[in-house]
């Protein structure tokens, strides 16, 4: 009996030893769409060394800012088909796939930071879902700071947005220029102060942040505060990879996931003042919309509610009545 004991235990323990070898340093790379100095960037840089340094280098993440190893658009197709192990995006870029994903872009629903953690809670169930049947896992979700609008002019009201030429980053927001007359072009961050500087676009609806990462005041002039919603960027697993991994290593991710969601939602708070003060600083004017601007977003909001509960259906209205009841 002891003896059979014994033969276990060996018969384990070089179990593990083999087991280490065979394991050892696994790399992943993480593409993300925007630049390295962002705050989400920043996160993804952290939460890829807690996952390093906590797995003892047996999974190493490395990311790759600024759209250098895929677009930002390209980054959720390059995940879900294995060619990057995990990644992170703009979750509203692909509300043309499902409107689901276009739930953080309802203007005017939740428009503070606590109220975008009440509406991701409310939708996350849904997202787990989703994702796991896009061949995704689900591991952290950050907000982007308020949304205001860029001009190159004083504008009063919507009438004074006829014609610009504006830069959208997905379907709302295109959505939002062709209600307020304007013209959209879809162009990613990492390319909009070009876009700016040759003309392409001249106006943008973002947060304080994106306009002092692409130092838009070399173009623009004008900031209103509207405080629209608070868009998400969201980090994801391509399913097998994360299925190939032991459950310890999937611990230390979940861990590390957990801390990335909880300081990068900080870095965007801190982060929303001090990119506006920046604004000003380069000579931008900056300002609250004027009560007659807000009021005509307002009910381009409302119209914009309507459409996307359309689009969403019974999910989407359990997502909203659940956010709604939690405010
Ligand atoms: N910046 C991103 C999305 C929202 C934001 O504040 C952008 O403009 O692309």
């Amino acid at each position: 009996m002891k003896k059979t004991v014994m033969k276990t235990v060996t018969a384990a323990a070089v179990l593990a030893v083999g087991c280490g070898t065979a394991a050892a340093a696994d790399k992943w790379d993480m593409p993300m769409g925007y630049s390295a100095s962002n705050f989400h960037s920043m996160t993804g840089a952290e939460f890829a060394k807690c996952v390093t340094k906590g797995t003892g280098g047996e999974l190493e993440i490395v990311t790759h800012p600024g759209g250098s190893l895929f677009k930002g658009n390209e980054i959720k197709r390059a995940v879900q088909t294995g060619q990057a192990q995990i990644g992170e995006r703009l979750l509203s870029a692909h509300q043309n796939e499902n409107a689901l994903f276009g739930v953080d872009s309802i203007p005017f629903l939740a428009t503070s930071f606590e109220d975008s953690i009440k509406l991701w809670k409310a939708a996350k169930p849904e997202f787990d879902k989703l994702m796991d049947s896009q061949n995704l896992v689900l591991l952290y979700s950050v907000p982007w700071p308020a949304q205001g609008l860029y001009f190159k002019k004083e504008v009063n009201s919507v009438a004074d947005m006829k014609g610009i030429k504006f830069r959208s980053y997905n379907t709302a927001t295109g959505r939002l220029a062709e209600l307020t007359g304007m013209l959209p072009v879809q162009i990613e961050a990492a390319e909009i102060s070009q876009a700016f500087a040759t003309g392409v676009a001249e106006s943008m609806v973002s947060s304080g942040s994106t306009g002092y990462d692409r130092k838009v005041w070399e173009s623009l002039t004008h900031f209103y505060e509207v405080d629209a919603w608070l868009p998400r960027n969201y980090t994801f697993v391509n399913k097998d990879s994360w299925n190939g991994l032991n459950d310890t290593v999937k611990n230390v991710i979940h861990g590390c996931a957990e801390i990335a969601e909880y300081a990068g939602y900080w870095r965007a708070v801190q982060y929303q003042e001090f990119t506006i003060g920046q604004l000003a600083k380069n000579g931008m004017t900056v300002a609250k919309a004027g009560s007659k601007l807000k009021g005509e977003l307002e009910a381009i909001g409302t119209k914009m509610t309507g459409e996307w509960l359309e689009k969403a259906g019974s999910t989407g209205k359990a997502i909203v009545d659940a956010f709604k009841a939690s405010q």
